[in-house]
Formats: C-alpha cells, sequence, structure tokens
C-alpha cells in the first residue's frame, strides 16, 4: 500500500489522514464481540466500564484494552502489512506497537473531552505516537464519532486545564470537524491534533479500535505501558480493597471511564 502524493500532502496539512474501506469489516464486529464477552480476569486483557448518562446501567462495558496476545483476528490486523506499510511511510520508518485498545461508546455512553494524546504518551520517553483509528460501527455526530481540530498538530502542546483536558478559551477557539466512518475505514492521527467527541444518542454501540504506534527508533514501550497502567489504574478487577485509585495520572485524560 503505497500512498500517493496527495495522500502525503494530507497527511502532513492536517495531521491526519482517513483512508475509506482500508479494512475487510466483515469480522471487525463479530471479534469484538468476543472481547466483550471474555469475562474480567485479573492479568490479562483489561476491561474498563462507566455510568450511562442517563443514570440508567451503572457499569456499561466501555473499553477493552491489552488484547494483542488473546486475539488472533486482533493480533492479525495490527500486524497488518499493508497497515504497518502506511504506518512506516508516515512515521519515515517502521511502527513499533506501543498500545491497542476499542471503546465501546454503548448507547447512552459519554463522549470525550477535547485533548491530545501527546501528554498521555509521552511518558515513556517517546515523543512522537501514530493512532490507527478502525472503524467497527460505522460513526457520524448522532452516535459520537470523532471530531478533529485539523491542522491543530503543530502547534505543539496547546494549553490545558488541570485534567490535561484543553483548556476552555483553547477548545472554544478551534473548529471541529466531525470525521464521518463506514465499518472498515481507517483514520490516522498523529499525537499532537486535538480531538474529542460526543456522546452516543442512537440505540446502538458506537465501537472504534485505538490502535496507537511509534516510530522503531523510539524503542519497544508497549510492556513498561501496560505495566505501569496496571500499577496506576487497573481494571476493577485488580483492585486492592481500601486502595485510592482516585489519582488516575494519565491514564484517564478526557475519557468518561468510571475511577
Ligand atoms: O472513542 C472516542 O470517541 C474518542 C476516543 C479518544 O479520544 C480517546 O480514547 O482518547
Amino acid at each position: 500500500m503505497e500512498l500517493k502524493e496527495d495522500q502525503l500532502n494530507e497527511w502532513r496539512a492536517r495531521g491526519c489522514l482517513h483512508l475509506q474501506r482500508f479494512f475487510d469489516p466483515s469480522k471487525l464486529a463479530a471479534w469484538t464481540d468476543e472481547l466483550a464477552e471474555w469475562p474480567e480476569t485479573p492479568g490479562r486483557w483489561m476491561k474498563y466500564f462507566e455510568p450511562a448518562a442517563d443514570g440508567g446501567d451503572p457499569r456499561m462495558l466501555c473499553r477493552v484494552e491489552n488484547f494483542l496476545e488473546y486475539h488472533e483476528g486482533w493480533r492479525g490486523l495490527l500486524h497488518d502489512p499493508g497497515l504497518l506499510r502506511v504506518l512506516e511511510q508516515l512515521f519515515g520508518e517502521p511502527a513499533v506497537l506501543f498500545k491497542e485498545k476499542i471503546n465501546f461508546k454503548q448507547a447512552g455512553g459519554s463522549g470525550f473531552t477535547a485533548h491530545q494524546d501527546a501528554p498521555a504518551f509521552a511518558a515513556f520517553g517517546q515523543r512522537f505516537h501514530i493512532t490507527a483509528m478502525v472503524s467497527i460501527d460505522a460513526s457520524n455526530p448522532g452516535n459520537g464519532c470523532l471530531e478533529m481540530a485539523y491542522g491543530r498538530h503543530q502547534s505543539g502542546l496547546l494549553e490545558m486545564d488541570e485534567g490535561q483536558s484543553l483548556a476552555q478559551r483553547v477548545i472554544e477557539g478551534e473548529r471541529w470537524e466531525p470525521v464521518l466512518t463506514e465499518p472498515g475505514d481507517l483514520v490516522l492521527f498523529g499525537s499532537f491534533l486535538p480531538h474529542r467527541s460526543g456522546a452516543n444518542r442512537s440505540d446502538a454501540p458506537r465501537r472504534a479500535a485505538y490502535l496507537t504506534y511509534n516510530g522503531v527508533s523510539e524503542g519497544e514501550r508497549r510492556d513498561a505501558y501496560y505495566e505501569d497502567k496496571r500499577r496506576v489504574f487497573p481494571p476493577e478487577i485488580e483492585r486492592v480493597p481500601g486502595r485510592d485509585y482516585s489519582n488516575t495520572g494519565m491514564y484517564n485524560i478526557g475519557n468518561p471511564i468510571q475511577t
């Protein structure tokens, strides 16, 4: 998969590249259902929950992370040669997986406040990451699609609030554009591109995989990432009773996950 000059120009100008129907969508939903059905199990995949915004279900599955080792289909996609070739062209060197997650955003699930990913990812001595968002369900403003401030990846770290989301006056000054996707679409964006998303006001889930890579020259830090995340912000099943997990550090920026 060789990118064309106009695609590379789109990447440079917007900090984002949307490749429609990059993956065969036929298996994505079934693979995701399999992850959702896995029981919460200490030390393995990591499941996180959120309360429904309308006060209904207090514990909706909103995320599964760290599934590379456990799911053959997703493992194949994470190492898909076409995806890795695209990433190599964007990084200018081969890509290495940093982390992987699926956001479920069930009907009634909340949105994500505007943020840049760089502050959360940079703690492992790396400078730049690219996230490959794979659309599992179609996404649109009604079910909480991504919204991007295209072009603002070139401004470095923007002003943030104490929770490391973007400061309100930055949010108000940006132009937010919705990213409409169909199942199988691939949306690549760099870790400095501001983004956010709304709540899911539809009656079906809006699932999307966020697969984050770094350039090989910045090392392999995936194990270190999950080791530290498990310590600071573990899934509920791994929490030690009585211990305070309210300081989630860089692991819950802009997220609706319950702490
Ligand atoms: O899934 C979404 O709606 C937004 C995801 C996001 O920004 C994140 O997980 O940091």
